[in-house]
Order: C-alpha cells, then structure tokens, then sequence
C-alpha cells in the first residue's frame, strides 16, 4: 500500500515539473508544422542573458498603404517572416518620413536584431541611419532608397531597377508612336515627389526618348502613387490641354485606374484615344489591359518578404550579403494580357 502512494507520488512529481518546464520554456517553441523553419532559423542564435534560443526580431518600417503594389508588399513580408519564424515587429508610416522615423527609434529601444526600412523618400535619412548604428543594429533597405554620403551605414539594398522600367516604358511609346509624323503629347503622372521609384522611372523614360523630336512631354505632376490624386490630376491635365494629349505615362497602375475614369468622364477613350503606359502589373491593371483600356504594364514586383527574410537568416549567421540584391522584371502588352489576367498573386 505504501510503496503505492511512493510511485503515485513520485509520477504526480514527475509531472509537475514537466508542465513547469513546458511553460516556462513556451515563448521559444515552436508548434509542429513550423517545427522545421522555425528551428531552422534560430540555430545560433541565443538569448545571452538566459542561455535560452529564441527567433530573430525583425523591426519593419512600412512606409505607408498608398497602393495595391504597397498591400501586396506588406502580405508578402508578413508571410515570409511567419514561415521563416521571424519575429515581425510591423509599423506603416502613412507615407509620413518622420513616423517612420518614430518607428525606427520604437524598434532602437526594443532593440530588435535587424532593422529594414522601405524609405518613403530619399533624402533626410542621415542622421536616423547613424543613430542605428550606434545602437549596433544592422539595417536593410529594402524598396526605395535613400540618398545617403555614406553607404556603410546600411547592409544592403533589396529593390527593383527603376530606372530600367522608366526605360522600358519609354522604349514602348517608342515602338508604338515614333514613327507618327505628328507631334505625340505626352503627360506623366509621377509618384510620391523625392521617391526613388519617381525619380528614377521618370530619367530612364526622358532618357529614351530624347532621341525623338516627335514624342513630346507636355506635363508632368507628381500624384502620390494614390487612385485619387491619380484621377484628379489627370482631371486637370484634360481640362488645361484635353485634345493635345496622346499619350498618359503613369508611375503606377492605382493612379492609372485614376485616370482611366477621368478619361471616361471627360468623353474620350482611355487606351484608344489616349494610349495608356503604366508600371508595377496588378491584377487590376491587368483587367483593364484585357479591356484595352491600358496598354502596356511594366512589371515592378512587390513580392520581396522571401528575399528579405533570407537576407536577415543570412545577416544573422554572420555572413556578409552583396549591397544591391535586384528582383527581375518584365513588360507585358495587350496581346499578353488575357493570358495572364487572374493569374498574378496582387
Ligand atoms: O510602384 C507603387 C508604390 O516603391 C516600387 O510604390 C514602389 C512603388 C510602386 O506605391 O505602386
């Protein structure tokens, strides 16, 4: 009877300390089907103070939710982190530099493992990038860029030629219009003033098409990557020189779309009447291509969380990462567009 109780004693132990050290020990488990990655991930990487393995925190300015490109980017960053096993520290600016720049301090004194920033703008980013590495923390561009004299101040820069895609939109009115005898209006709708992508689609398509007198930009107005503005500057442009323009060429699809009903409401056929050249390739734009009512879409890919995450696995096991990382790109035209509408992921 006694020695009974003993081993009902000695099990009821047994099993108290088991769930006490389940418990204690959760925050750096991981459940069954995230076994693999998620362990995968923290190899090495151990909490100093414990002795404990804990995942890699990640602290990712977002800078803003203006654009389709922009959800699709926030989706695939997130996803990449949770399969990964990334801890995602999120915070979306608004397109507002200085709450990103309150983000950024947010994640200093967390004091996260890695910080990436997709920059709203280019220039400003100085004296923030400084006060990262004085707190040890190394920094992923990732998107845009910033415009800073001293590049060791970031690991490296994960984005898209943009200046190739201003090129590719160029070359495309090239090879529709530039043998027209007339001159071909041109106007541009431009993204958020300062921003890389901005500037750099607009030089690689005034680059282009310098070479033909015929093609002729009438104006140029930056509308923020947003539907609304797209649609309301392109409003004015109609209403100032409605018959002059041939040509729209927009820095991205969601200010496209804009247009597209300016157009329509002004009377005139978007994609017929004024032939319509746009950048990034979202499923909507695409629809409209299908439609006739886009042209031609440069591809600008937003799908970038993978190649994020992969740089900061690689970042923490100390090895060192090249300081451009490119994503590849194509054009799409009318003829293509059925094929491939319904088929993107954004
Ligand atoms: O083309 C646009 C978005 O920075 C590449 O930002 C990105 C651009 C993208 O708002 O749709």
């Amino acid at each position: 009877m006694r020695s009974k109780l003993l081993i009902i004693l000695f099990l009821g132990m047994i099993l108290i300390l088991y769930t006490f050290d389940s418990v204690h020990n959760s925050s750096t488990r991981f459940t069954s089907s995230e076994d693999k990655t998620a362990a995968k991930n923290v190899v090495n990487h151990t909490d100093q103070d414990q002795g404990l393995v804990r995942p890699i925190v990640l602290g990712f300015s977002q800078l803003g939710s203006e654009s389709a490109w922009r959800n699709a980017n926030t989706i695939s960053i997130r996803e990449a982190a949770e399969e990964a096993g990334i801890e995602l520290h999120f915070e979306d600016a608004d397109q507002s530099q200085s709450k990103q720049f309150e983000a950024i301090r947010s994640f200093i004194k967390q004091k996260v493992d890695v910080i990436a920033i997709a920059p709203v703008i280019e220039s400003g980013w100085e004296p923030i990038l400084k006060e990262i590495k004085q707190a040890g923390i190394p920094l992923i561009i990732l998107d845009r860029l910033v415009n800073v004299s001293d590049s060791s101040l970031y690991v490296t820069y994960i984005g898209s030629d943009f200046y190739e895609e201003g090129r590719k939109a160029g070359k495309y009115v090239i090879d529709k219009l530039s043998s027209k005898k007339e001159i071909v209006g041109i106007v541009e709708l431009g993204g958020t003033e300062g921003s890389t992508p901005s500037i750099a689609r607009g030089k690689g398509f005034r680059d282009v098409i310098k070479e033909h007198e015929n093609l002729k930009i009438l104006k140029s107005q930056a509308a923020d990557f947003t539907f609304a503005q797209g649609k309301q500057v392109m409003k004015s442009f109609l209403n100032k020189m409605g018959n002059e323009i041939n040509v729209l060429y927009s820095h991205n699809d969601d200010m496209a779309l804009g247009a597209i009903e300016a157009i329509e409401e002004f009377g005139l056929r978007p994609g017929k009447d004024i032939i319509i050249v746009s950048v990034d390739g979202t499923n909507k734009a695409f629809e409209k291509m299908a439609e006739g009512k886009i042209n031609s879409v440069v591809e600008c890919n937003p799908l970038l969380g993978p190649n994020l995450m992969q740089a900061v696995n690689e970042l923490m096991q100390g090895r060192s990462l090249p300081k451009r990382i490119v994503t590849p790109e194509s054009v799409f035209t009318e003829t293509m567009a059925l094929e491939e509408v319904g088929k993107r992921k954004y």
